[in-house]
């Protein structure tokens, strides 16, 4: 009898620190959009795009509405959520070539590497864009360095962006579908040969989609990109199935894990140019390309969070959405973007957008969703950054950082999950110049760069004169009040300053 009690006192005592493990143990799928601007999911008022499921996961969740990408590009954005180190600290990490080595050192202490260190499956698929191997690696070989040492167990990449050759996938460091017999060849210096129609010697041949700037160089499924690839027919790309494939190969991770703790990185290529949704999206939104890729974005989304359901996993597991960098209409593609827009604000109340220093390059839709733990239909105006997230999900998984990791990663758990209305109380935000933001307040410093960045026609808060907004009273940035705040102003610029020199990092960080 004692020995039963006994046996089953264990059983009861595994379990129920089986139970325990599983709270503290969620599973947690960061869904990384591209593109995507805060004034472009109707959770966030857009009333032309629909995005049901994207607004489900708002209605079952949080809803950010002070949260920021790292930078208003993608290579620095992404350098800085996984490495939790601001990107004007380090060179190279601006947008990467087709071509470039791995931007991140391997073995450094990631976001990737705080879920595989807590016992966690982890995986990327989608959009990279940090690099991959190292100088002048060969992509018929063994493609590493790259997301494997950086805590990624898989990953199923596209290498760059849609626009930038070359244009295949990598899935586990090899390209999918490669004939050796046809090995590829890429080069961002010049073309490869002489004799190869490029979009700009044979425009005739571009029968998807034009460039409307750049983007003129070698043709692949009748569209131009930036960068020069020759070989590799068969392993190329489809550009109409790309978002199917991708929201497949995510599907299949959480199939494969679905009994253990996992991490997804599932970094779409949605709404990136070149914007060329699958059919059954086309003309839907009555926005072009761009609006119809927005749908088939929120599809992907739909398809992940139904996966989640049939596997009843939704209770056990933290979805997250956010976007690299801020919208841009036109960037670089004649698709009817600008036509089309209507009435649609890609930044909602926001000026600027990808690319400028201005709050559109920066603040972008976060919504996060933890059944039972975060309470649905919320919203946070708190200041949040995904530079964050290293340090926060850090100690979520109970995993001390390295004491020379993530300089900048704060951690704000409580105030991603809404258990705390106080954010950050500064943030640099990251563009062509370095921005600060301390409460409402927003300092953007004086620069030579241009007012307007004529070929995307976005307002990159450029002045020779320092510039200072109350976001609060003033969300559009229209009135600058350096004249009448000049303490303030002064101020910021230490503050701004002392960050840049290395000062004012996380607390417990050494170099
Ligand atoms: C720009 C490209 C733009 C886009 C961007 C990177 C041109 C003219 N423009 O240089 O189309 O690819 O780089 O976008 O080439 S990001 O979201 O990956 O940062
Ligand atoms: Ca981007």
């Amino acid at each position: 009898m004692l020995r039963c009690l006994l046996a089953c006192f264990a059983v009861l005592n595994v379990s129920a620190a089986h139970a325990g493990m599983e709270q503290n143990r969620p599973n947690v799928v960061f869904i990384y959009a591209d593109d995507i601007g805060y004034g472009d999911l109707s959770c966030y008022g857009a009333t032309r795009a629909k995005t049901p499921n994207l607004d489900r996961l708002a209605r079952e969740g949080l809803r950010h509405t002070d949260a920021h990408s790292a930078s208003a590009t993608c290579t620095p954005s992404r350098y800085a959520l996984l490495t939790g180190e601001y990107a004007f600290r380090r060179n190279g990490t601006g947008v990467a070539r087709g071509d470039a080595s791995l931007i991140i050192e391997p073995g450094r202490f990631t976001l990737a590497k705080a879920f595989d260190q807590a016992g966690y499956a982890t995986s990327v698929v989608g959009k990279w864009h940090l690099g991959l191997g190292n100088p002048g690696m060969d992509w018929n070989g063994p493609i590493r360095p790259g997301p494997k040492d950086l805590g990624f167990d898989e990953h199923f990449l596209i290498p760059a962006t849609g626009d930038r050759v070359p244009c295949v996938y990598v899935e586990n460091e090899k390209v999918v579908g490669l004939d050796p017999a046809d090995p590829i060849k890429v080069s961002f210096d010049g073309p490869l040969d002489p004799s190869a129609p490029t979009g700009k010697s044979h425009p005739e041949l571009l029968f998807r989609m034009k460039p409307s700037h750049g983007h003129d160089m070698t043709i692949v499924d009748g569209i131009s990109r930036i960068g020069y690839m020759s070989g590799g027919k068969k392993a190329l790309w489809d550009d109409e199935t790309m978002a199917d494939v991708i929201t497949e190969k995510a599907i299949d991770f959480v199939d494969r894990h679905a009994g253990e703790p996992f991490f997804l990185f599932f970094s779409t290529h949605d709404i990136h140019v070149p914007r060329v949704p699958h059919p059954r999206f086309v003309g839907k939104s009555g926005m072009g390309p761009r609006g119809d890729a927005i749908l088939q974005l929120d599809d992907s989304v739909g398809r992940l969070l139904e996966a989640l359901d049939a596997r009843k996993l939704t209770d056990k597991t933290i979805v997250i959405f956010s976007s690299d960098n801020g919208p841009v209409v036109d960037d670089g593609y004649v698709d009817r973007a600008v036509e089309d827009l209507g009435s649609h604000k890609p930044a909602g109340p926001f000026r600027g957008g990808k690319y400028s220093n201005f709050e559109g390059g920066t603040r972008v839709p976060l919504i996060i969703r933890w059944p039972g733990t975060i309470k649905p239909g919320t919203g946070s105006d708190a200041l949040v950054c995904q530079i964050d997230f290293l340090a926060s999900f850090a100690r979520l998984l109970g995993q001390e950082l390295p004491k020379d990791a993530g300089p900048d990663s704060f951690e704000t758990l409580d105030t991603l999950l809404g258990r705390t209305a106080e954010g950050r109380d500064q943030l640099v935000e990251h563009a062509g110049v370095t921005s600060l933001r301390t409460g409402p307040w927003k300092f953007i410093p004086a620069s030579n760069g241009p007012a307007i960045n004529k070929l995307t026609n976005t307002e990159m808060g450029n002045s020779r004169s320092p510039q200072l907004y109350d976001l609060k009273h003033d969300p559009g940035e229209t009135r600058n009040l350096v004249d009448s705040e000049q303490a303030r102003v002064k101020k910021m610029q230490a503050m701004l300053d002392a960050i840049r020199k290395g000062e004012l990092s996380r607390p417990g960080f050494a170099r």
